[in-house]
């Protein structure tokens, strides 16, 4: 599937930010989810700048189709969980770096999620958010078998690629 029918078709995944400041780390998740063709949609919405709107976007997610959040925040990072909370559909949380802290504060405040509303969470910045569209493409890819097998070649070529790799 080309990347524009993976922007046109109803989305599956959801990619929530805090700020428009996370975009450069978040992209890479939208950018793995265009690769797969896997239909996604990407908005800034705030846990803490725009509640209201958060909650009533995540409350109609799944009834819209999504079947997968990725969400990322810095900072004291509560986005991930409070999406989490307003939905049944599984949140999938990258912190972002942040200045001070590096995203060590990020990271604390996504994992430890206390036990019942639970938040997989990814690594720190871009490479986070690559293996958060990965891990929602292989979600998805539980029940859709040519997805699957798009992930299977996917694997495939990075070992090759690995493989042939030169020490000079
Ligand atoms: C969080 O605060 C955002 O997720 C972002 O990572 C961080 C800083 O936001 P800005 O001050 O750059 O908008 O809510």
């Amino acid at each position: 599937m080309s990347d524009e029918t993976s922007r046109t078709s109803v989305p599956l995944v959801a990619i929530i930010m805090g700020s428009k400041s996370d975009w450069e780390a978040m992209k890479q998740a939208r950018d793995v989810l265009d690769q797969f063709g896997v239909a996604n949609e990407c908005l800034v919405s705030s846990a803490h700048r725009t509640p209201q709107h958060l909650v009533a976007y995540v409350t109609g997610a799944a009834a819209r189709g999504i079947e997968v959040i990725i969400a990322g925040a810095g900072g004291a990072a509560h986005l991930p969980g409070v999406v989490a909370a307003h939905t049944l559909v599984p949140v999938l949380g990258v912190p972002m770096e942040s200045k001070s802290l590096k995203g060590l504060d990020s990271l604390l405040s996504i994992v430890q999620m206390p036990r019942g509303i639970p938040v997989g969470t990814l690594a720190i910045g871009g490479s986070g958010a690559v293996n958060a569209g990965l891990l929602a493409v292989a979600i998805l890819a539980n029940a859709r078998p040519e997805l699957r097998e798009k992930l299977r070649k996917y694997r495939e070529e990075q070992a090759e690629k690995i493989l042939k790799e030169t020490l000079e």
